[in-house]
């Protein structure tokens, strides 16, 4: 991308001898023009490299060294209060077009939104490194793999890059001298001037932008240092821009993870599962199941984005584009995720959650007794009467996948795994069934399209309103919403047999607020259904909304009675809600009208016809 506004002196390049990409070189020079960084350094990815920038990151007070008796090799980090997760008020689409960018995307002109950024950029790496990072999102040399760039001005970000990513010369290598790229730009946006002391978790206060260009697949990201808005390689490029570059290309990238189930006959099938953020995806990536499913084995390929694609045998073939996990650390435990526990005991770095006196990492729900003192995520005292929280609830653990005990031996595979059903989950503590599938792939995709979510503290915005969030990707998507229901009617139309599409939603809640579903490992006895039902060996009966198991068709072994009677009550349809509900359908249709497929507003009609003649509250039979 063309960066004007360029002036003063550049530092050295630096650039290593294994990069012999023109493309790539012209543009870090081009940056640090713009930037002026006081150094530029090329990451390779080695151990050596990333034990170094921890030292430097230790050194500027970033992070703090955990106790390598307790958690080796690991660190936390206390980020700014005010850059503590995702802005997506600050987040933009820029296409040419506006409308291409669609009602649910912030959008600029480009050449409005360069100037702009351009001017924010300018001299904004002084006093800093700049940290070349080249990554490779999917396995290097997989068909299903693209390469990016990101240069940063953060230690950090370079260092997490490593962990989240397949991140340093072999991605170079693998781009030659002139392989595509996406340069993905970012800055913390806070300059030293000459002998200004820097601060723990710089971040720009006022100015905040996370910005794709999905014409050229570029990325700018300015002012924070906090996760998705600043690993780069993840949200913007792993949903935002590979998405419309999926568009374009014929294939989807996905907010979901992937696992595999096996039978105790052997048999192994795949599925890939939707949820907004911090819904759970890890702990159902990674469930185990309750005791009574001997034989049955579940194994994770990735907690958080998929990449699928059509294979030659016309099913869909899904990769993991990431390399690690950055989940949510608040309500993991060794009950609810011992898979996750035992992924951190190493290797990890924490952000915002509170540190024990002996060095080690507490947050709220890791242990059902707090410890007696903390230093809280904002590195004050801490004790468990004084009213607020020790973690930030959008504290996040960010570790190597190769350290997940149920890590699928597939995991890298370079063709990716067969997808036989998608999951989509909300949180809803009403209207929602725990599980139900689509009479029809058309149907089934107006179904994730509706979905409607609680929000939660993963991005910076109110929890707990129900807001529509279609496909987990309201703030993902890359292109206008519309567009992307069209790609995927017409991609599931190309297939011969396309996988069977499924919502659940593990939160509805009793009159009381008490959950009617334990959710965690016992979601297997709904997986089961689900896989059963793939394979063509499972029952399912016709409610309003679509196929759903009737009670003797869930296995119940090793579970208590009430669960059983709750289970009655989380699949109930109540005709009141579902009007409501199809109200908010509405309202995101008149928004997306031109360009909503027409099917939508036919199954709207239907689905309201059908509730009219179904009781009031629709039971399942028995
Ligand atoms: O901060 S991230 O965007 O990476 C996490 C999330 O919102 O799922
Ligand atoms: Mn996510």
């Amino acid at each position: 991308m063309k960066i004007e506004h360029v002036a003063g002196p550049a530092p050295a390049l630096n650039a290593p001898d294994w990069v012999r990409h023109g493309a790539l070189k012209a543009w870090v020079a081009e940056v640090a023009a713009l930037t002026r960084p006081e150094r530029i350094h090329w990451c390779d990815g080695s151990q050596a490299e990333y034990d170094r920038l921890c030292d430097d990151l230790v050194a500027a007070g970033t992070m703090q060294r955990l106790n390598p008796a307790k958690r080796p090799d690991s660190y936390i980090a206390f980020s700014d209060p005010s850059d503590v997760a995702r802005v997506e008020d600050r987040t933009y689409i820029c296409s040419v077009h506006r409308h291409d960018a669609g009602p649910t995307n912030n959008w600029m002109a480009p050449a409005e939104m360069k100037e702009r950024l351009a001017g924010l950029f300018d001299g904004c790496m002084r006093g800093r490194t700049l940290y070349v990072v080249p990554f490779s999102m999917g396995p290097v040399g997989s068909p299903l793999s693209h390469i990016g760039v990101e240069i940063t001005d953060s230690a950090y970000v370079a260092i997490s890059m490593r962990v989240m990513t397949r991140m340093g010369r072999a991605a170079v290598e693998a781009l030659g001298a002139e392989g595509e790229f996406v340069p993905c730009l970012h800055s913390v946006g806070m300059p030293l001037a000459a002998g200004q002391a820097d601060v723990p978790w710089p971040c720009n206060k006022e100015q905040k932008y996370i910005v794709h260009f999905p014409e050229e697949n570029a990325i700018w990201s300015f002012g924070s240092g906090y996760g998705g808005n600043a690993l780069l390689g993840k949200k913007c490029f792993a949903l935002r821009i590979a998405s419309s570059m999926g568009r374009e290309q014929g294939w989807l990238a996905e907010h979901m993870l992937i696992l595999g189930v096996e039978s105790p006959a052997g048999e192994k099938s795949y599925v890939a599962a939707a949820f907004p953020s911090a819904c759970g995806k890890t702990n159902f990536a990674m469930l185990i199941p309750p005791a009574a499913f001997d034989g049955w084995k579940v194994t994770t390929i990735g907690d958080d984005i998929a990449w699928i694609k059509p294979g030659p045998d016309g099913r869909l073939y899904a990769i993991n584009p990431e390399y690690g996990f950055f989940g949510v650390a608040p309500g993991t435990s060794d009950q609810s995720n011992p898979n996750a526990m035992a992924t951190m005991t190493h290797n990890c770095v924490f952000t915002n959650v509170a540190l024990t006196p002996d060095g080690d990492v507490w947050w709220e729900g890791m242990t059902d007794t707090p410890p007696a003192k903390l230093t809280d995520w904002q590195g004050q005292e801490w004790t468990p009467d004084c009213g607020r929280k020790a973690a930030h609830p959008n504290a996040r653990f960010t570790a190597p996948a190769s350290q997940c005990p149920s890590l699928d031996p597939a995991w890298e595979d370079t063709q990716g795994v067969p997808i036989s059903a998608f999951i989509f989950g909300g949180r809803r503590s009403t209207t929602m069934p725990l599980v139900v599938e689509s009479f029809s792939w058309t149907d089934g995709v107006y179904l994730a399209a509706t979905m409607g979510s609680e929000t939660t503290a993963a991005a910076n915005h109110k929890v707990g309103e129900v807001r529509r969030d279609p496909f987990a990707m309201l703030p993902f998507c890359g292109y206008h919403i519309g567009d992307y229901f069209d790609h995927w009617l017409a991609m599931g139309h190309r297939l011969p047999g396309p996988p069977r599409i499924f919502c659940v939603n593990w939160f509805r809640k009793d009159e009381d607020g008490k959950f009617l579903w334990p959710g965690y490992g016992e979601n297997m006895r709904v997986l089961k259904w689900i896989i059963e039902r793939c394979k063509g060996t499972a029952g399912a009966i016709e409610s309003p909304l679509g196929w759903m198991p009737s009670e003797d068709m869930i296995e119940w072994k090793g579970l208590a009675p009430t669960v059983r009677s709750n289970f009655r009550k989380a699949m109930q349809l109540s005709r009141e809600d579902w009007i409501r509900e199809l109200l908010l359908h509405e309202e995101l249709f008149v928004k997306l009208y031109d360009r909503l497929p027409k099917e939508f507003v036919l199954k709207r009609e239907l689905l309201l016809a059908t509730l009219w003649r179904a009781p009031e509250q629709w039971n399942l039979p028995g």
